[in-house]
């Protein structure tokens, strides 16, 4: 080995060995310590391999590792109502999971080689840190200090959402009840989210002088609100919306406000920073299943498509196809159609079922007037 690998090898360690300590020096999920994956170290400090050094330098993307392993590792959340919820014989559904689904049927073929890890939102960062998960599928906000300070990429936002608040309705509080009317209130949510931090900014931008509770699990923040320990709860709208239709007793009526949200909640997945065939790969899931829908391709009819002309024909591993440069197979996408289905495929099988529709919201396509929308697969 010549001196100045050598030297760009120490650099690299010492790059591992800072990061690791500042991981150790974390305290809030929302605000985790930098990460920088070995691979991707290795990757911006290699210098051209000659044939002697490449068993020395030999790092990949992550693409290879899980394609080696056989198995994507996909952070959820496992108690969000239709997004991910773990069941009794361990598998996990909802809208997040069929994400973590596409991603293994893209990656590996198999949209049932996922092993579900179920974090806390002030777990989160860091299972994706110390390489626990490959990516996170979680109700994840994309955040400027998430994608910067925190070390995470970000992925095509798959569900637009934004904050609100619950109350009960004998307490006085109706759909159109404002921050402003919360004040003297005890709120709950979870720690390590953007919620908390945005519902003390909120307040206090609005006069209200609130006690704020955060609770480490979702299931807590709903026992504590369900049973009188606190007055109002608040997080992402979407998971109202599914904890009214699960948890609401029959003696309480709940209501959601403000109409319009206190914040932009723009979840999706999120990966370790600087892996760009990784994010390639997940990312391009995500575009290939919003392409689809715009074309009405689900997975009843997609055997009829295979070998159409343009942009269908491509994603699907025809003629053209761009796939096999990415590091996965010619027919990867075919594989997500087929085996998981379209981004509306995916949202109206979750998310229908406790009242969350696309008509009409940020989350139907471009087309319909909404935010989904893909880059041309060309
Ligand atoms: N999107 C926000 C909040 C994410 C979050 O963890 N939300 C909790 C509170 S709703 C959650 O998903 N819980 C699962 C559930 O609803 O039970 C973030 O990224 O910080």
């Amino acid at each position: 080995m010549n001196k100045s690998k050598l030297l760009k090898l120490l650099a690299m360690f010492l790059t591992i060995g800072v990061v690791a300590a500042a991981c150790g020096s974390d305290s809030d999920g929302d605000d985790a310590a930098p990460a920088t994956t070995a691979a991707a170290v290795a990757e911006t400090t290699a210098a051209p391999a000659t044939t002697a050094e490449v068993e020395v330098v030999a790092a990949g993307s992550l693409l290879d590792t899980v394609q080696a392993r056989g198995t994507l590792n996909c952070g959820v959340s496992g108690s969000a109502v239709a997004f991910s919820e773990t069941q009794a014989d361990g598998s996990v559904v909802g809208f997040d999971a069929d994400y973590c689904r596409a991603v293994a049927a893209a990656v590996l073929g198999d949209a049932n080689a996922v092993n579900f890890v179920a974090l806390t939102a002030s777990e989160r960062f860091t299972a994706v840190q110390t390489g626990d998960v490959d990516v996170l599928i979680r109700n994840t906000t994309w955040t400027q200090s998430r994608d910067s300070d925190v070390g995470m990429d970000f992925g095509p936002t798959t569900y637009y959402d934004g904050q609100q608040l619950m109350a009960r309705a004998s307490d006085g509080f109706t759909g159109s009840s404002q921050v402003s009317d919360i004040d003297g209130a005890i709120v709950c949510t979870n720690a390590g989210t953007t919620t908390e931090k945005n519902i003390a900014e909120a307040a206090e931008m609005a006069g209200a002088d609130i006690t704020l509770l955060a609770f480490e699990t979702s299931d807590e923040v709903w026992e504590t609100f369900i049973a009188g320990g606190c007055d109002i709860t608040t997080t992402d709208g979407s998971a109202l919306v599914g904890r009214k239709v699960k948890n609401q007793p029959a003696d309480q009526e709940w209501v959601i406000f403000p109409a319009t949200p206190i914040s932009k909640e723009p979840l999706g997945p999120t990966y370790g920073q600087n892996d760009s065939a990784w994010a390639d790969a997940v990312n391009w899931t995500v575009y290939a299943m919003i392409i689809m829908d715009e074309y009405g391709i689900t997975s009843a009819t997609v055997d009829s498509h295979v070998g159409d002309a343009g942009e269908v024909g491509r994603l699907l591993g025809g003629d053209g196809e761009l796939q096999t440069v990415m590091g996965l197979s010619a027919d990867a996408f075919y594989q997500v159609i087929k085996q998981v289905g379209n981004y509306g495929e995916v949202y109206d099988s979750n998310l229908n079922p406790v009242g969350l529709y696309r008509e009409g919201s940020s989350n139907a396509g471009w087309l319909d007037g909404g935010l989904i929308y893909s880059p041309p697969a060309r």
